[in-house]
């Protein structure tokens, strides 16, 4: 076994609540993971011992909070293999930090240029460069799923690259299918044309091995919430030198080395970018969860959800009328833990209603990646169940029993 699941659990308070009269079986964990004691304690330390805003004081607790702040970032940009802090700007989430990118590469777009995502992405890296493609008249192109609706297709990749995009912005695991697209190669490709490459890491980071280095990216975007840390808290990643030579993108307090009447000067990275009082709390709950991390290590995180998803796979093909979306046989470990299937017969709400009824919590819907599900799997909605460190073979079962009673509840013949 690659980690033990059981003892993980112990450390997820939540992980012993009951609900509908059954004890939780958390399966969303691709929209937000639980915390463990280590992360809520470590918050309520911050709040019941040095509470104090960061960067200003003068006084013993500001220092520490400060001090706490800018570790959680040293763990941040070591988790990733940064250069180093100046490195990790602390945004909300994902979605700031690809709308930050946005905001600041997008000044230099001119009418005409091109970026390039794929019909794999989420909203939240479609709907930013749809903004700028408004504002600045640039035109907007996607990467198309390959025939097997389930990874990246790279032919097409290459195809689109001759067109010489400025910006190429991928995501590296997609939240729908699972897949793990080959982001050393597509930066690799985008590269050779003269692209800045994104990586939306945000359902890469928390699953498996993540090395900026290894991948040669430009930016990365990723968030805390999905690996075990505190809402409130993402991650952008930038080579040092691009972010340097970009503008910040919200002015005033801690952002400014000077200012006058009618101008100012820049504080040096990555404060930079981070105007205003920042989600101290947060940053520091985000450490907690990085050192979590860290004791299990991220090869037996991923070797587990592996382990769990070719289980899944099995018995999920043993009941009749279930469909599985994403890569399966032999390439189940080209895909993190994210599960979307579809039932013959059951709308996936119903699914995730009698779910529920048995304590089950997974998730219904186009899951913020319309295009994909609707144009790509042609379903207007799938039910998806998604792993993490604490879920175990058990919780498996539980599924596949849940799946019988949707069967028997809405009278679908085996
Ligand atoms: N996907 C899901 O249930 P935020 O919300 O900003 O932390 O993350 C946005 C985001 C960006 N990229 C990918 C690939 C994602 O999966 C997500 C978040 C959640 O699938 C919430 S919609």
């Amino acid at each position: 076994m690659a980690l033990d699941a059981e003892r993980i659990r112990k450390d997820f308070p939540i992980l012993e609540s009951v609900y509908n009269g059954k004890k939780l079986v958390y399966l969303d964990n691709a929209a937000t993971t639980q915390k463990p004691r280590q992360v809520i304690d470590r918050i309520s330390e911050y709040y019941r011992t040095y509470n104090a805003n960061i960067h200003r004081g003068m006084y013993a607790i500001s220092v520490k909070a400060t001090e706490e702040y800018v570790r959680s970032k040293e763990m941040a940009a070591k988790f990733i293999n940064a250069g180093s802090y100046r490195e990790i700007i602390y945004t909300r989430n994902t979605t700031e930090s690809l709308n930050v990118l946005a905001l600041a590469l997008g000044e230099k777009l001119s009418r005409g240029d091109t970026v390039l995502i794929s019909t794999m992405e989420h909203h939240s890296n479609i709907v930013p460069w749809q903004m700028l493609a408004r504002r600045k008249g640039i035109a907007l192109e996607y990467v198309d799923v390959a025939e097997d609706k389930s990874s990246l297709d790279m032919e097409g990749l290459k195809a689109k690259l001759e067109r010489k995009p400025k910006i190429v912005s991928m995501t590296m695991a997609s939240n729908v299918l699972g897949t793990v697209n080959d982001a050393k190669a597509i930066t690799r490709l985008a590269h050779g044309a003269g692209a800045t490459v994104i990586l939306d890491g945000a359902q890469h980071v928390p699953h498996m091995r993540t090395d900026v280095k290894e991948l040669g990216c430009d930016f990365l975007a990723f968030s805390s919430h999905k690996m075990l840390g505190p809402s409130g808290i993402g991650v952008l990643y930038g080579k040092e030198e691009l972010l340097e030579s970009m503008e910040p993108v919200l002015g005033g307090g801690d952002m400014i080395r000077s200012v006058d009447f009618q101008s100012s000067t820049w504080n040096e990275l990555p404060w930079k970018f981070e105007a205003g009082t920042s989600n101290i709390e947060g940053g520091i709950g985000f450490g907690a969860a990085i050192e979590y991390l860290n004791g299990i290590g991220m090869d037996n995180v991923k070797a587990h959800e592996d382990e769990l998803t070719a289980y899944a796979l099995k018995r999920f093909s043993e009941i009749k009328g279930m469909k599985v979306h994403g890569l399966k046989g032999d390439r189940f470990g080209e895909r993190i833990g994210v599960m979307s299937f579809s039932i013959d017969g059951a709308h996936p709400h119903d699914i995730a209603q009698v779910f529920d009824s048995e304590g089950i919590a997974i998730r219904a819907g186009h899951h913020c990646a319309m295009p994909l599900v609707t144009s790509v799997l042609n379903e207007d909605s799938v039910a998806r169940m998604s792993f993490y460190v604490y879920n175990g073979k058990e919780d498996i079962d539980k599924v596949v029993d849940a799946v019988r009673k949707v069967k028997a509840v809405l009278k679908i013949k085996d």
